[in-house]
């Protein structure tokens, strides 16, 4: 399976995040996609490029105008106000509130676009999110052209982007963009399967009013895990888009056995759908000892579940998402790849 890179992630290496009341270093840090990078080579997965520069109009399908020009300038204005730290919200158009208006000042600004404040936009984050968008297109070209499927080793990730929102350690959403893509290339329907351990709001209200792209999420249940608003179970779509949203929302401690039976029920439904592409939002924060997260799934699981995928066999785009156990990310992601191909 073809594999692609980019170096400019690094350019995303904020010194904090707001966790537990500390400003604390990134559980979302370069050295994330260095091992996933090591393992791929490690196991000599297939070839790794470089993406290629796309134009913003891609990304432009499914972000508003105004909010990745705010993305684009964020760190400058915030500098420009004079604060020595990193741009971090700290108010919002809370019940009650205005809404609609985008205030001038930064501060407002942030408040407007951000959905969470554990995450700081520093210097380079903009660069950081456009090459990881491009490397998310890059691999869904791959597809374009007959590959059956890649892997976008994308950092940051993007599930939790909304149209104009970002946070969750998200600022362009990589999946929802590269699904965008197989419909502008005249894919009818398209099905999203989102494996990351948090519910995947943004790609979910993206799609929401949709038929041709079907969104499914197995997650922790939102009253216990991030983003805690969104990922309930009887959230289904609306208009066009009734019926075409499925999540699973699953306890702590859920376990392979119960995971692997919502992986079941998923893939049935994408069955039915019978759509011309899948693409998947590979999170491994599901993994036993990831720091943030509660579900139960062992290495082994990884290579499993990613056999149960590659039985659909559809044309298939894995974009990585998160996973926070530095030292086994890579094999865990890299399992799911592996058990995909059979191997
Ligand atoms: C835990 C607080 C959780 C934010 C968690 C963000 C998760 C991000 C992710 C992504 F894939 F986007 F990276 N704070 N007490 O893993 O879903
Ligand atoms: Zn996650």
């Amino acid at each position: 399976m073809l594999t692609v890179f980019s170096e400019k992630h690094v350019l995303r290496n904020s010194r904090t995040e707001l966790y537990g009341g500390e400003l604390v270093p990134p559980f979302e840090c370069p050295a994330r996609a260095e091992h996933i990078l090591q393992r791929v080579k490690e196991v000599s997965l297939g070839d790794v490029i470089a993406p290629t520069d796309f134009e913003i109009t891609a990304v432009n399908r499914i972000h508003d105008i105004e909010f990745i020009h705010f993305l684009e300038t964020c760190w400058e204005e915030w500098v420009a106000v004079g604060y020595s730290g990193e741009a971090i919200a700290t108010c919002w158009p809370a019940r009650g509130m205005q809404q609609q208006r985008v205030p001038n000042h930064i501060d407002g600004k942030l408040g407007y676009y951000a959905l969470a404040a554990e995450t700081a936009i520093s210097n380079g984050t903009w660069e950081a999110a456009r090459a990881s968008v491009n490397v998310a297109l890059t691999a869904q070209a791959a597809l374009r052209d007959g590959a059956s499927s890649a892997f976008a080793l994308c950092r940051p990730p993007g599930h939790h982007a909304a149209a104009d929102m970002f946070g969750g350690y998200c600022f362009i959403n990589n999946a929802a963009v590269a699904t965008q893509a197989f419909i502008d290339q005249g894919a009818s329907r398209v099905a999203l399967l989102d494996v990351d351990f948090h519910h995947g709001n943004g790609s979910q209200a993206i799609f929401y009013d949709r038929d041709d792209v079907m969104f499914l999420s197995l997650h922790g249940d939102p009253r216990d895990a991030f983003p805690h608003f969104l990922g309930y179970a009887d959230e289904c779509g609306q208009g066009a888009g009734q019926g075409f949203n499925h999540n699973y929302p699953m306890g702590p401690g859920t376990s392979f056995d119960t995971w692997g039976a919502a992986l079941r029920d998923a893939c049935n439904k994408i069955k039915k759908y019978a759509p011309d592409a899948l693409v998947i939002s590979l999170g491994v924060d599901t993994f036993e000892n990831d720091p943030i997260s509660f579900f139960r799934l062992a290495s082994d699981d990884f290579k499993r579940y990613g056999a149960t995928i590659g039985a659909l066999n559809l044309p298939t785009l894995f974009i990585m998402e998160g996973g926070y156990a530095i030292e086994e990310i890579g094999v865990n992601a890299v399992n799911v790849l592996e058990g995909f191909e059979g191997r």
